[in-house]
């Protein structure tokens, strides 16, 4: 609920700017409803006016992307990127390819994106662009081709100091390398910092692939072991999605320990109480990029269902949503509490509905929400950042130890500001607080 008068009028502008976003109005609202214990202690954010300007994009581009398909039919796509905040650097975020991008889901995201990237520590603003194109189904042809039309007007807008896109869901090495391709073809440039998510041998830095979903376990090892004298040994642990985050999730919560017997796709479920073989679902999905429900052919004790939304019925000790935003609603987490769950934490971008993320506060369940729990791939994207900086590449354990200190810094962080504001363990409104006051106070010393 938005008590604050001042929150609710600037929640009402915002409404009013973005009609038809509900993806949009659904983040900037979490995100007001948690600087209200703030303003409560710091006025002078209500005084300077910094919220109304924190809640506008700095720039908002779309764009036509013509490309040919295989049998030499023109094709249209609308691609676009959001400049949210450039207060403490340059943009910075991922790219989306996937049907349903829209301005909507892109403003959210880029939203979001500002308030995880100050979370790192790291010099990075907000920042999100994608299309509408689906990859499914494309040959490599094709997919290199829309890429390349993709970057032919991305290009005059992004650069190492100016906007830094990586991949986020559809977009992920091959068309992080035909995008880079395109723009060192156009600009004459090898400006290996003007993107990130690169392969090993033009820049890329190695656990980059791997950042989100070790940074998600690390973080939840962090919250399990500060706020419950816990740890990921001997639980069950359900993982919604089968993409980038997801796998990496399942290979570190493992190796921490766990057991991971549920895990999905946009076109079912597979539970498997032996403990999912991720070797297998790499194969599928990663190698193939083929259905999950293969993978009962490989293993035959595994079940399969096409409803993906039915895998929070699955009992657990630990659910991570890593698919895709609202991909779980109160229903679902009314079960997931039913069946005893004692930690969630969000590896996708807001995949809990307002409702169901205050069920899981209200019923005491740990809740790592997004902008801090995967902010790991971010944290990593601005190391590689500074390895194409310096002209080096660190080692897997540099990289991997550095991770690990961000999110245990992220959880401190957020964590501290919880209490701070007088919401002890609410790290909803800890990681936005925590994020906020660093842009805001770098938006205010710079006159916005
Ligand atoms: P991928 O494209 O690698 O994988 C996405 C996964 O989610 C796939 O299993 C996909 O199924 C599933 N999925 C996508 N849309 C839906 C849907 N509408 N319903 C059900 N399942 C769906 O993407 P990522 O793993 O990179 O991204 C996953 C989430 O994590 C996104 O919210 C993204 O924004 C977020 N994220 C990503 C980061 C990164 O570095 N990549 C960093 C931080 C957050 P299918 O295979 O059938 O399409
Ligand atoms: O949502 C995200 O943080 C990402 N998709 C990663 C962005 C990046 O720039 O690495």
């Amino acid at each position: 609920m938005l008590e604050n008068k001042y929150l609710q009028k600037v929640y009402g502008t915002v409404v009013k700017r973005n009609p038809g976003e509900p993806e949009f109005l659904q983040a900037a609202r979490e995100v007001l409803e948690s600087l209200e214990p703030l303003l409560a202690i710091r006025p002078e954010y209500e005084q300077s006016g910094v919220i109304e300007a924190f809640v506008e994009p700095e720039r908002f581009i779309s764009f036509r992307v013509p490309w040919y398909d295989d049998s030499g039919r023109l094709q249209i796509n609308r691609g676009y990127r959001v400049q949210f905040n450039s207060a403490i650097g340059p943009y910075k975020g991922g790219l989306r390819f996937h049907p349903t991008v829209c301005p909507s889901v892109i403003k959210f995201l880029g939203f979001e994106q500002i308030l995880k990237n100050s979370l790192t520590s790291l010099p990075i603003g907000g920042g999100k662009g994608g299309a509408d194109f689906d990859p499914k189904g494309k040959s490599d042809a094709e997919v290199m081709r829309f890429c390349q039309s993709f970057m032919t007007e991305l290009y005059r807008h992004i650069g190492q100091f100016t906007d830094v896109p990586a991949g986020d869901i559809g977009v992920g090495g091959r068309e992080i390398g035909y995008l880079f391709g395109q723009y060192r073809r156009i600009t004459g440039r090898s400006e290996s910092g003007a993107l990130t998510g690169k392969g090993l041998s033009f820049g890329g830095s190695l656990v980059r692939p791997e950042a989100t979903g070790y940074g998600l376990c690390y973080f939840v090892q962090e919250m399990l072991h500060g706020m419950k004298q816990e740890s990921f040994k001997d639980k069950t642990v359900v993982i919604s999605g089968s993409g980038n985050v997801a796998i990496y999730a399942c290979e570190k919560a493992t190796a921490l320990g766990a057991r991971v017997v549920a895990m999905c796709d946009s076109a079912g479920f597979i539970h498997d109480p032996e403990g999912i073989k991720l070797d297998v679902i790499k194969e599928i999905k990663l190698d193939r990029r083929g259905r999950i429900s293969e993978y009962t052919d490989q293993v035959p004790s595994a079940q399969s269902s096409p409803c993906n939304s039915d895998i929070w019925n699955v009992k657990c000790d630990i659910a991570l949503p890593c698919a895709t935003q609202n991909e779980l609603d109160e229903k679902a987490t009314e079960t997931l509490v039913k069946n005893g769950v004692i930690a969630v934490a969000e590896g996708a971008n807001m995949p809990c509905t307002l409702g169901a993320t205050e069920i899981f506060l209200k019923a005491g369940v740990l809740f790592g929400p997004a902008k801090a729990a995967n902010a790991g791939g971010v944290a990593v994207s601005a190391l590689e950042m500074s390895q194409n900086a310096q002209r080096l590449s660190w080692s897997f354990d540099e990289v991997d130890a550095k991770l690990l200190g961000i999110m245990r810094g992220i959880f401190s962080s957020s964590y501290d500001a919880s209490k701070t504001c007088g919401r002890p363990g609410n790290l909803v409104v800890g990681a936005n607080v925590a994020g906020f006051i660093k842009v805001a106070d770098a938006m205010i010393s710079q006159g916005f």
